[in-house]
């Protein structure tokens, strides 16, 4: 196997035209509160796009990166669910379907506590939420401090995290579960093509894709997917957004929601401690999630988390790189972490010697180096991968990682995803996370990773 100091990789840009690059997207993607993840494609806050540009946004400006979290935050229901989509009423209904008018969170919500004066989706995205604060704040605890940022945060958060453990835990195992395939963020992954089965598809032409008039086909969902999409999230919402076990046509539980909950948990522990809460309580769940994790996920014949199918029952056989994003959880067993490590690096996702982790197992049958989430390289989860690496004590491989993903978001325009093997650019440009955690790997120069650092279990920083 090649190593990936000798595959060629795209040229990068320099440092200094990459970050005023990757600055110009989060100025022109800003709206004043908030950033859009595409002025295309994409017109709405998304929130855990949202998450992510947060912890890149701090590098250009502290106050921007905080009132992003916080005009997220202001959208959250009153039975604790951050909602994945918070819509501008500025932008115009046909600009992005499923519209505000197909949601109706103001009104088919009102039970579950949708805010009367937003209009929002009804489903969520992963918790990446404290992390992003707590990164946030350590970029510069002085006008954090000052400006009250954390105590402001800190009861939203707990709120978000009380709901994915408690009315999200339909599997009764201890884990988050997703009940539609937007909410874990990797919506087309061919682990819900078997959950998705079951699922009859809205009638084709009851709805218009918008995404379409952006977007090539080839590299988006079908629109059989689509009409499963719509299905599900129609019926959710005529449940008045319900959480009840048993009930779901579709539920999941996915390694990467619950990694990054885990993360968040321990993220929330040091938010408690700054503000002068009790973070014990924060540890204990980090541990009793962890715990879960490795229990109902892990999968020692793949050496790597699956997902498992909470209407089924079983894990499904489906090997994407959610099932290698633990990597950033802390104090996992060192048997998990070396098998982590040894599937990231094999013939399935080829780290090393590719210039990025595909979103699927390159072996598997479903894979496809174009089609969203499906095979293609996304910056956020290999900005994960990144970190997981280094916390594990990888440093050349998180090194050569960090220059592969630096090279690909130059040489692709800061692009929603790439081909992993050429990292030639797909979906849209001008992205707004591939942007952010751009600048937030300039930030992190050197092994020691600068303040990008994941919070650990024990309180110290890796
Ligand atoms: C549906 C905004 C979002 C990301 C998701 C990504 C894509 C939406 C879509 O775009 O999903 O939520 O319309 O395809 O899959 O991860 O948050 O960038």
């Amino acid at each position: 196997m090649t190593s990936l100091l000798e595959t060629p990789v795209p040229a990068a840009a320099d440092d200094l035209t990459l970050r005023h690059g990757a600055a110009r997207v989060l100025l022109a993607n800003w709206t004043g509160g908030s950033t859009v993840p595409s002025r295309g494609l994409y017109p709405h806050q998304w929130s855990w796009d949202s998450a992510f540009i947060a912890i890149g946004l701090r590098h250009l400006s502290v106050r921007r990166a905080q009132r992003e979290l916080e005009s997220l935050l202001g959208a959250q229901w009153s039975d604790g669910r951050v909602p994945h989509i918070v819509f501008s009423p500025s932008v115009p209904l046909d600009a992005y379907f499923p519209s505000p008018d197909f949601w109706r969170s103001s009104t088919a919500g009102t039970g579950a506590g949708a805010p009367a004066g937003t209009e929002t989706s009804g489903i969520v995205q992963p918790p990446v939420h404290a992390l992003a604060a707590w990164l946030v704040h350590v970029s510069d605890p002085e006008t954090s401090r000052s400006r009250g940022f954390l105590p402001r945060v800190y009861e939203r958060l707990v709120a978000w995290h009380d709901y994915l453990t408690g009315s999200r835990d339909l599997g009764g195992g201890g884990l988050a579960a997703m009940v539609h395939p937007w909410e874990p963020g990797m919506d087309n992954s061919p682990c819900w093509d078997g959950p998705l089965q079951r699922v009859e598809p809205a009638v084709p032409g009851s709805y218009r894709r918008a995404d379409l008039d952006h977007g090539q086909a080839s590299e988006r969902p079908t629109d059989l997917d689509y009409g499963r999409y719509v299905r599900l999230a129609a019926d959710y919402r005529d449940s008045g957004y319900a959480d009840v076990r048993g009930t779901h046509s579709f539920a999941v539980e996915d390694p990467c929601v619950n990694a990054l909950l885990i993360v968040s948990e321990h993220a929330l522990a040091r938010i408690a401690e700054e503000t002068g809460a009790d973070p014990a309580p924060h540890r204990a769940r980090a541990e009793r999630l962890t715990a879960a994790l490795v229990e109902r996920l892990w999968s020692p014949a793949d050496g790597m988390f699956l997902c498992r199918d909470l209407v089924g029952g079983e894990l499904i056989a489906e090997r994407s790189v959610a099932g290698l994003v633990p990597l950033i959880v802390p104090g996992l067993p060192q048997d998990i972490v070396d098998a982590l490590l040894s599937t990231a690096e094999g013939r399935g996702f080829r780290l090393g010697e590719v210039p990025m982790a595909p979103s699927y197992d390159f072996e598997g049958h479903a894979f496809d180096p174009s089609r969203y989430w499906r095979g293609p390289a996304w910056f956020n989860t290999n900005w994960l991968l990144e970190r997981g690496l280094r916390q594990y004590g990888r440093t050349r491989a998180a090194d050569a990682l960090r220059g592969a993903m630096l090279g690909a978001a130059g040489v692709s325009s800061f692009a929603e995803y790439v081909d992993p093997v050429t990292a030639e650019a797909r979906g849209t440009r001008a992205f707004g996370w591939t942007a952010a955690l751009t600048l937030d790997l300039l930030a992190a120069s050197g092994p020691a990773g600068g303040d990008a650092t994941l919070p650990t279990s024990n309180g110290a920083r890796s």
